[in-house]
């Protein structure tokens, strides 16, 4: 018994000695201010516009593709930039992982690109101001107790598909705002959303979403050139 607790102890200590090193490194918040990535300083991000879109039918198109679906959660891989793997190695050693930054994602398949589209529709193309033959479209589904963490987009997914280009990358709700449905674009949380409420992300700036409600988030993430 008595070893038993003194061992117990021991690997108590070693743990927080674990979470000790971790958090005391800062690697992430160091990362930030080599790049002079301050919160103090207020970036102003308003709502661009609100897309007439159906939420129903998003939300369709998830359950009838899911077998297409990518399924990621947040960690480096081969084909994300430099950058985007630092930030991904950042977060996961923090505590981010498969178990909680699971994403099903649709769009980086060219049909369901070329559907989703379609689904959004030439209207709202327009009401970007995107050239409609130059955009990728992605639909992120998060599940409750999931997020997507701290980082900046490398905008692969759109460079691959459409060379080297300084796109406009657009944020849109999709179902209706719930609880802890949150984006947070540098010190701006947004949030109480309406279907088809578009918000444009900065190149370069840091953003992060979760949900930490009860029902399942979908968004789009729009990614194009302007027309
Ligand atoms: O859709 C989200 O919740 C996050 C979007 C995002 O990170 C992006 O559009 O780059
Ligand atoms: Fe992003």
């Amino acid at each position: 018994m008595v070893e038993e607790t003194i061992s117990l102890s021991e690997t108590q200590k070693r743990h927080i000695n674990i979470f000790k090193i971790m958090l005391d490194n800062q690697y992430f918040k160091k990362y930030l201010a080599d790049r002079d990535v301050d919160l103090r300083q207020h970036l102003d991000v308003e709502k661009h516009c609100t897309l007439e879109i159906d939420s129903n039918e998003f939300e369709a198109f998830a359950n009838t593709h899911r077998d297409e679906a990518t399924v990621k959660s947040w960690h480096p891989r081969p084909f994300l930039s430099d950058m985007g793997n630092e930030q991904a190695i950042n977060a996961n050693w923090i505590g981010y992982n498969k178990h909680n930054t699971s994403e099903s994602n649709w769009g980086l398949e060219d049909k369901h690109n070329q559907m989703l589209r379609e689904m959004v529709g030439r209207h709202n193309f327009e009401a970007l101001n995107l050239d409609y033959e130059k955009v990728l479209v992605r639909l992120l589904e998060y599940m409750p107790g999931h997020s997507l963490p701290l980082h900046s987009d490398g905008l692969e997914g759109f460079k691959k598909l459409h060379g080297e280009a300084q796109p406009t990358r657009f944020f849109v709700a999709v179902s209706e705002w719930d609880w802890g449905h949150v984006l947070q674009v540098h010190d701006n949380v947004i949030a109480n959303w309406s279907p088809g409420d578009a918000y444009i992300i900065p190149p370069n700036v840091f953003h992060a979403s979760a949900n930490f409600g009860i029902a399942p988030k979908y968004t789009l993430t729009i990614t194009g050139v302007a027309s």
